[in-house]
């Protein structure tokens, strides 16, 4: 097991990690906002093409997900608390939303491919109801979604435990439309009743490019 020092550090780390991923997210959304902003330069700030695996083991592109709101998250299957506390926010928001949320596709994107293999991101997501569907896919791959959402994550080692290691991660939800581009995202903090309703929302909002 870990000791308490080893796990104050994750959650330091992690810490930081959020703080900067806020801020990011802070400057991501002003830009966004600007009323001057440059033609395109919202669009291309979170989101965008990507290949990636699923948990049924078949290749999957943006375009897969096209006329479907995507709610996703980014985080791995042995995360011990964030990921599926979210999972389960994620997945109570869903069924708050009940029929208005119905088209909405619920999306688990691991950053941890080595573990994560499709197999075991089919057992982990099905224990969040059975619309989840789970990305992984090469260190490449996983990059580059995760750069194209603005996510960090790092590798934690266990000296003791190699296979034990953790990932930190920054734990946003992202809420992209139907036509894939960004449209809202929210806190760790948020709750399902509060993650519901700003879904609701965002999606009732004629599209604004
Ligand atoms: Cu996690």
């Amino acid at each position: 097991m870990q000791s308490t020092d080893q796990t104050q550090l994750v959650r330091r780390i992690l810490f930081a990690g959020l703080m900067l991923i806020a801020a990011a997210s802070i400057a991501a959304y002003a830009l966004m906002s600007s009323p001057n902003k440059p033609a395109g330069l919202g669009e291309a700030l979170v989101g965008g093409p990507f290949t990636m695996v699923n948990h049924k083991g078949e290749t999957v592109t943006e375009k897969s997900f096209l006329g479907k709101p995507m709610l996703l998250f980014f985080g791995f299957t042995f995360c011990p608390d964030v990921c599926p506390t979210e999972l389960q926010v994620m997945a109570a928001a869903l069924d708050e939303l009940g029929d208005k949320g119905m088209d909405i596709q619920p999306i688990f994107v691991s950053v941890d491919p080595e573990r994560d293999t499709p197999e075991v991101m089919a057992a982990y997501v099905s224990n969040f109801g059975d619309r989840f569907i789970g990305l992984t896919g090469s260190a490449e791959q996983v990059a580059a979604i995760a750069g194209a959402y603005r996510i960090f994550y790092a590798r934690q080692e266990n000296k003791e435990r190699p296979s034990d290691y953790l990932m930190d991660h920054s734990s946003i939800v992202y809420l992209m439309g139907p036509d894939g581009k960004f449209l809202k995202h929210f806190t760790y903090t948020t709750d399902a009743k509060a993650l519901a309703q700003g879904i609701a929302e965002a999606l009732q909002q004629p599209t604004v490019n």
